[in-house]
């Protein structure tokens, strides 16, 4: 249970809750375009030429039809549940996007570059601006938990839900091809796009064209909807979500490319978002429009006939995923280390069978470097540290132990006389910042063949001299094997310059297959240990104890 004291009330319910959108003019403006073109064109088309004909369509004899046709039981369960994954997707979607409320198209997110931002502030220029200072309250009534930075929560709805949401789509496809429905999704023809016009003209001056009935045939404009939400928003929803791992953009790093890179990705998926919203409100309106019981008895029942049922289940599935919608709002301030422990039950062997497997190689030139890197977590206030600081760091060691066969003490020169590593990599906050920086440091795989950990070490943990928002030491922890991996180092320099202050120093942790919060600043010691079960409240580090965020994040 989340309790509201001042600390979490500083963090989840801010005195600033504003809100307000922002739009670049040029973004704005094809958006407008993209609205208002069609529409004036068929305005235009009807005050010249008036309505284009579409043939009365002749009623269908059940008897006699012998096409594909209706609704069969797995395709109106598979209807539902996508309604119940998608809504929350939507719903903890726009939570995860509050908790960094600008978009762009560069990979370093240098602010005033965004196109939309969802934040009154700008970022000032003067003093150094958190990324956690930036993130935004959004109200529970539209974002699931909602308030502001419940990113690690609205993941786990967020990716319980995707799972669902493929699970369905994995078995919608198949079925789809074997039952020969996907012929009603498919068009079989070009004809279909003037067809499809002529239906848009019609509803674009308010008025319904003959339609045909839905239970045999689609119209032509609403068969290229379905056809494009199945075939097209679907998959590209989840390649550009897939475009957001570090585990894989930091093997793959052409994917994000697809997009126009990582940003690109994440705007896209937002903008996927925007395209399902708009569907999901366009065919309900239509449905609605065309004949609301047939209509629902359609999908509901699977029947072709006008009775109520289908209407009243309909209500009542509705009323169960408001309903939903309610449950999962208590259950995440109530219960957040169940709901936490539910999505690591699924995630963690995905990922651990999956994209934790691959090795990073990030393929990164001097060129990409960002010109901007967002900063982010408390610098340290600790006396200690201050005072190192101060004299540059030449008193500082570091102290690693534990269950190692040779422990150490290592100062900075001892640090950098050990053989030193060179990365250009891209770094993915799990508010959904990026940014490509490079860093010299020495490898864990070094480290690890100095000290020597024994054979029960299976976890290497990493204290900071700084603590976490709630005044926690900050700690986190890493399997064995993923320190292992190439591209894992402790970093003494970023960009060809001493760590500066605000991003770790004298040391910091990058492990490229993860996201930002694992790879601790300000690092104090490192010690091997058996599991990260034995520290905090054992959830792996200070974020996964009190933020609910993945031992794993991949992704
Ligand atoms: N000690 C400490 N390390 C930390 C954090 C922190 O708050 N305290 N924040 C983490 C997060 S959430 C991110 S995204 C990265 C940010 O690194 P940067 O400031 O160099 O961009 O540091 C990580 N390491
Ligand atoms: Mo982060």
């Amino acid at each position: 249970m989340i309790a509201f004291d001042a600390a979490h009330k500083a963090v989840h319910y801010p005195a600033d809750r504003r809100f307000r959108i922002w739009i670049k003019p040029s973004f704005l403006i094809v958006g407008v375009c993209l609205v208002l073109v069609p529409l004036a064109l068929a305005w235009y088309q009807r005050a010249r030429y008036g309505l284009p004909y579409i043939a009365p369509i002749a009623p269908v004899d059940p008897a006699t039809f012998t096409g594909v046709h209706g609704f069969p039981w797995w395709l109106r369960w598979a209807h539902f549940f996508n309604f119940v994954f998608l809504m929350m997707l939507i719903r903890s979607g726009l939570s995860i996007l509050m908790d960094h409320p600008r978009l762009y198209f560069n990979n370093g997110c240098t602010p005033g570059t965004e196109w939309i931002r969802f934040t009154p502030l700008k970022v000032p220029t003067d003093r150094v601006w958190r990324a956690s200072e930036d993130d935004r309250y959004i109200s529970p009534l539209i974002a699931t938990p909602g308030y502001r930075h419940s990113v690690g929560i609205a993941r786990s709805w967020h990716f319980l839900d995707v799972y669902g949401f493929i699970i369905v789509g994995l078995m919608f496809i198949p079925l789809l091809f074997f039952s020969g429905q996907w012929q009603r999704l498919v068009p079989n023809s070009w004809s279909v796009l003037p067809r499809a016009w002529a239906d848009f003209v019609h509803y674009a001056n308010f008025h319904l064209p003959p339609e045909p009935d839905g239970f045999y045939a689609f119209n032509a404009l609403q068969q290229i909807a379905y056809f494009f939400v199945v075939y097209v928003f679907a998959p590209i929803s989840i390649v550009a979500g897939v475009a957001m791992s570090p585990a894989v953009v930091s093997r793959f790093t052409w994917l994000p490319r697809i997009f126009g890179g990582r940003q690109g990705a994440r705007s896209i998926h937002f903008m996927m978002m925007l395209v399902w919203a708009g569907f999901i409100i366009v065919h309900v309106t239509m449905v609605a429009l065309t004949g609301f019981r047939i209509n629902m008895n359609h999908i509901v029942l699977g029947t072709d006939d006008l009775r109520p049922l289908g209407m009243i289940l309909g209500f009542v599935g509705l009323g169960a995923v408001i309903a939903s919608w309610i449950a999962a709002h208590y259950i995440s301030w109530k219960a957040p280390r169940v709901l936490q422990h539910a999505q690591k039950f699924v995630s963690l062997p995905l990922r651990l069978t999956l994209i934790n497997r691959f090795h990073p190689r990030s393929r990164y030139t001097k060129e990409q470097i960002s010109p901007y890197f967002w900063a982010n977590g408390q610098p340290p206030d600790r006396e200690d540290w201050k005072q190192l600081q101060r004299d540059n760091f030449r008193d500082y060691t570091l102290k690693i132990g534990g269950l190692v066969e040779n422990p150490v003490e290592l100062s900075l020169p001892q640090i950098r006389a050990l053989t030193e590593e060179e990365q250009i990599t891209m770094h993915h906050c799990i508010q959904g910042w990026s940014g490509i920086a490079q860093w010299n440091g020495v490898s864990m795989k070094t480290i690890i063949g100095l000290v020597q950990p024994k054979p029960s070490a299976r976890t290497v943990a990493f204290f900071s001299f700084s603590e976490d928002q709630y005044g926690k030491p900050y700690y986190d922890t890493q399997s064995l094997e993923n320190v292992l991996k190439p591209e894992c180092i402790l970093a003494y320099e970023m960009n060809g310059s001493t760590l500066p202050s605000e991003h770790g120093a004298p040391l910091r942790l990058r492990v490229e297959n993860q996201l930002g919060y694992k790879m601790v600043k300000w690092i104090e010691r490192i010690e091997f240990i058996q599991s990260e079960k034995e520290l905090g409240e054992g959830e792996g580090g200070a974020n996964e104890d009190d933020e609910y965020f993945d031992l794993l994040p991949n992704i």
